[in-house]
């Protein structure tokens, strides 16, 4: 029988030196952190981001490269290759640690290539505030991830698959969102600056089928890859409440139904929601729900935890206790 509670550690902080070595550190000391209580680890974006070794990880450009392809100026990330990224998952494991992956679903930055579409500019501080005329502009949108080759996924990513973009090449000077042709603001976000699906670089299109498809393939793919227990979503106020994290992790990672309930119960522990937290759920009818329900069911396999800027969800497969 499982331990009620457990003790999660984020193996990271902002300012760690950036010469590669987390991964192996955590799996040297993997060992003394099961001894010490710690019953799981959340660890940093483990994918290529735009500042390429000296990344932290929440600035996404390729999330198929996990320190293996020569991209941003680098092959490893910040914390190391992709080699030794999995290999400390599997020692981790070992040592009786579960293994949470930081997952950033709603922005991508460092675009390999221009492309012009139209756009109409906002004001940053009120998004439903336009600031300008409906004018053509030259935005950093086209992901062609050369240095990986299509290895994993062909797929590259274009203006159409965002919403929004903070950067115009035609007009360098202006503070402003750029709301691209066609698109609207995501709705079901946190509501701070009138409607915040824009965070930053360029914001994923939720309500695109074949954006949330290829995140679907991507967390497959993740999973299967690196073996982890479970996500730690970043950024979740700035993602529409209808793309349902819960139905993401449950359609990209657990194909088969029967699991599903389990995540839906591990939800009631919303009760351990701080005052913050409920915040978000205001803008969020899918946790809404939940977060109302006052009656918390004892939980045994699915433990989430939310608060205003985050949530984590862990999933067990049948082999684990
Ligand atoms: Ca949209
Ligand atoms: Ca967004
Ligand atoms: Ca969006």
């Amino acid at each position: 029988m499982s331990a009620p509670n457990g003790v999660m550690m984020q193996y990271f902080h902002w300012y760690i030196a950036p010469d590669g070595s987390l991964w192996n550190q955590l799996a040297q000391e993997a060992e003394s952190l099961a001894q010490a209580g710690i019953t799981s680890v959340w660890l940093p974006p483990a994918y290529k981001g735009v500042g390429g070794g000296y990344e932290v990880g929440y600035g996404v450009y390729d999330m198929y490269d996990l320190g293996e392809f020569d991209q941003q100026g680098s092959v490893r990330t910040k914390y190391g290759t992709k080699d030794e990224y999995i290999s400390a998952i599997k020692t981790a494991k070992a040592a009786g640690l579960q293994v949470y992956a930081d997952v950033v679903l709603n922005h991508m930055m460092g675009a390999d290539e221009t492309e012009e579409v139209e756009v109409t500019p906002f004001d940053p501080e009120n998004r439903s505030q336009a600031i300008g005329e409906y004018q053509m502009a030259k935005v950093w949108t086209h992901f062609t991830f050369a240095g990986r080759q299509g290895k994993y996924s062909d797929r590259e990513w274009h203006w159409w698959d965002f919403d929004a973009v903070d950067y115009n090449v035609y007009n360098e000077g202006e503070d402003a969102v750029y709301l691209l042709k066609g698109k609207s603001f995501d709705d079901n976000v946190d509501l701070e600056k009138g409607v915040f699906d824009y965070l930053m670089g360029c914001d994923l299109d939720m309500e695109r089928s074949e954006v949330q498809e290829a995140l679907k393939e991507w967390g497959s793919w993740y999973v299967d890859t690196t073996d982890v227990d479970g996500f730690r979503f970043d950024a979740v106020k700035h993602v529409r409440a209808g793309f349902s994290l819960t139905g993401y992790i449950t359609a990209a990672v657990m194909p088969d139904a029967v699991y599903l309930p389990w995540v839906s119960t591990g939800l009631t522990r919303l009760k351990h929601c701080t005052t913050s937290s409920v915040s978000r759920t205001e803008t969020s009818p899918c946790l809404t729900r939940r977060c109302t329900t006052t009656s918390v069911r004892p939980v045994r396999r699915a433990t989430p935890m939310i608060c205003d800027k985050f949530l984590t969800i862990r999933w067990f497969s049948n082999s684990r206790p």
